[in-house]
């Protein structure tokens, strides 16, 4: 509550607030920019606020991002919502802003801003987000409560991922009950998709390995992104798709980033913890959704041997004689 008293004094007193995330937006990250803005501007008159980042087009129909320079920044408090470190910050300027806070429900990885509220129990971003807005009697507009809605349905994988809480359900139930949102009709903008997409994704289905752990992995080449015409992404954002499938606690994908030359890994995980093996190569996340970025196939072959072996120590099935 503290927390929420000081970050809502910072913003009172400026009148220039930039708003970022984190790179590779996702709908929870882009949801909260946008539903802080409009907080911020219904709350407070002759404000300027900037929602900033490189937009994704499936996303677009939440909203519009601004841009900003060096001369906005210096003058400017930045909030950064969720995102736990630096180098995932999506601006040029982290370095010239005024003042920054940080609002994220990852686990915490390192300090880089003045106010750090860090809620790691949190279902999502927009969760504290809304939270905020109702602690500190902030005005929530429909518009708002439909992007708080949308991040928090898809960063709980509607409502299934370990973190979603009574708190998560009591909020959910007092932003539909204020503010009247037809939620049921933002699915369809949340997880319509194309055919061929679902082609992919019974690709992958059929071709995914299986280890005797628990362990499911697919590297997706290029041959095959460029033969179902979908983008190398396209994996990685299907991958909670692939949950509650029996014979697999943790499964992984794979897939080369062309343009900047390294291995993109996006993980999951039924139960062990996965988190600890991401960090490792270059990456981190949820304690079971993480990612990873590395250079070489030898590095993704001994992600796969690790998460392997977390899966057969999740399942206690160590020989003590080794
Ligand atoms: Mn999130």
């Amino acid at each position: 509550m503290n927390t929420y008293k000081s970050i809502y004094k910072q913003i009172k007193k400026y009148d220039s607030i930039v708003i970022g995330r984190h790179l590779r937006v996702d709908p929870d990250a882009m949801a909260s920019e946008l539903a802080l803005k409009e907080l911020i501007l219904n709350t407070f008159k002759n404000k300027k606020v900037y929602a900033i980042g490189l937009s994704a087009s499936r996303f677009k129909y939440m909203g519009d991002l601004d841009k900003i320079d060096e001369d906005i920044a210096k003058k400017s408090l930045f909030i950064i919502l969720d995102t736990p470190d630096v180098k995932r910050v999506d601006s040029d300027y982290i370095d010239e802003f005024k003042y920054k806070i940080k609002i994220d429900h990852h686990p915490f990885v390192e300090k880089f801003c003045d106010i750090e509220c860090i809620n790691e129990n949190a279902s999502s971003t927009c969760e504290m987000i809304l939270d905020f807005a109702y602690k500190m009697k902030m005005n929530i507009s429909r518009k708002c409560a439909e992007l708080l809605f949308t991040g928090i349905v898809s960063d709980t994988n509607r409502f299934t991922t370990i973190n979603t809480s009574f708190k998560t359900f009591d909020l959910i139930h007092k932003l539909i009950k204020d503010t009247n949102i037809d939620f049921t009709s933002l699915y369809d903008k949340l997880y319509a998709r194309p055919i061929k997409e679902v082609r992919l994704q019974g690709y992958i289905s059929q071709n995914l390995e299986l280890t005797d752990n628990g362990l499911a992995y697919i590297k997706v080449d290029d041959d095959v992104i460029n033969q179902f015409g979908v983008d190398s992404a396209s994996p990685g954002n299907m991958i909670n798709n692939f949950n509650y499938i029996n014979e697999i606690l943790v499964w992984v994908f794979v897939t080369k980033d062309v343009k900047n030359d390294i291995y993109r890994i996006t993980m999951r995980s039924r139960g062990p913890v996965i988190n600890e093996v991401a960090s490792k190569y270059n990456g981190g996340g949820h304690v079971r959704a993480s990612g990873a970025r590395v250079k070489t196939m030898e590095e993704v072959d001994n992600l796969i041997k690790d998460l392997d072996m977390v899966c057969k120590d999740f399942r206690g099935d160590i020989d003590e004689n080794k």
